[in-house]
């Protein structure tokens, strides 16, 4: 039987004639971002081979040394979307401040958040890395020149999200709120082939994902569901934490189960970054059947206040997130 090919460009216009809302300019900037990581991948690929690997000696504006292939990620997405006249706006997790494209207006209506190589501290020992985006339209209500009007909007005004998992093969999944779509990355023809259709996540889920070490910084409700999780009555859990948001992340939307970054001593607000990190996962999970909650809201419903505002994130299968907030609001 002749083998369909499917790639992401054709799968994003079939979503849009099938949504006359969007307009045909919004493939276009999908196509950007697409473009973008199979540069990264690219890169990512030939990790070690050139001098591409270890630390530039800087620090982000989260105080996180800066890896080298952060660097190139962030450029590369930066240079891309650069080239698409419908963006306004870029935010970076790389860059201190908004890069403004172009005052948002009618034309140049797209603000693109990213986390251009999230996990990065991973690159040197082959751990799955990934990129996170989301994305915006401008406020038609912002005030001139009121950058963070556009920017500093809740997530379920999101119009598309999804990342992109560089590991044994590159995977990206993304959603327009017309479901999860995944495409694997076929390198013989330098294209993202579709591969599962209105990925949903299993309701439930034995699987825990969680930075153990932290335990006893976390809540006394987070506690309790450590230690319940553990208990004969509970049965048959398992821990998996590798460490890098968009590889647990993808392990949970595919396997169910929870992820948990709760409050720390260090942390006190979360370590996940609201804007570009939990909008666009949450945004995912909410459209796999999934639920997204810093422990007191949903994600989506956070008004954020500031560009790389953090965030505690309980992210995953409803019953196992409703499960953590039991014991949490116990
Ligand atoms: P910890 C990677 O640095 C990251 O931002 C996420 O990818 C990951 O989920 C988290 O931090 C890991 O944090 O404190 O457990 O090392």
């Amino acid at each position: 039987m002749k083998q369909t090919i499917l790639v992401l460009e054709q799968h994003i216009l079939e979503q849009q004639r099938a949504h006359p809302c969007a307009s045909g300019e919004f493939s276009w900037l999908l196509s950007a971002i697409t473009l973008a990581t199979r540069v990264i991948s690219a890169h990512v690929r030939r990790a070690g081979l050139v001098d591409i690997l270890g630390e530039t000696g800087a620090t982000n504006v989260q105080g996180e040394m800066v890896q080298k292939l952060d660097v190139i990620a962030n450029d590369t997405i930066a240079t891309c979307l650069g080239y698409r006249d419908n963006v306004g706006i870029m935010v970076s997790e790389e860059d201190d401040e908004p890069r403004i494209l172009k005052e948002p207006d009618d034309r140049a209506k797209y603000i693109v958040l990213f986390d251009p190589l999230d996990g990065s501290s991973n690159i040197d020992v082959n751990v799955s890395i990934g990129t996170i985006f989301s994305i915006l339209q401008r406020r038609d209500d912002a005030g001139a020149g009121k950058v963070m009007d556009h920017i500093l909007q809740p997530g379920y005004r999101q119009i598309a999200a999804g990342y992109v998992i560089y590991s044994s093969s590159t995977v990206m999944a993304y959603t327009t709120g017309y479901g999860v779509h995944m495409f694997t990355l076929d390198p013989s023809i330098g294209a993202f082939r579709l591969v599962r259709e209105h990925v949903t996540m299993p309701t439930s889920g034995k699987t825990y994902s969680v930075n153990e070490a932290y335990s006893r910084q976390f809540p006394k409700g987070i506690q309790d569901y450590l230690d319940w999780v553990k208990t004969d009555k509970a049965g048959g859990y398992g821990l998996r934490y590798i460490g890098s948001l968009v590889a647990d992340f993808h392990r949970t939307l595919l396997h169910g189960g929870v992820f948990l970054y709760p409050p720390t001593l260090k942390a006190p607000k979360g370590k996940l970054r609201l804007l570009y990190e939990a909008n666009p996962l949450a945004f995912i999970a909410e459209q796999a059947g999934g639920s997204a909650t810093d422990g007191k809201q949903r994600i989506l419903d956070k008004i954020p206040t500031s560009l790389h505002e953090r965030t505690s994130l309980i992210i995953g299968s409803k019953d196992e997130v409703e499960r953590v907030l039991s014991f949490w609001r116990a």
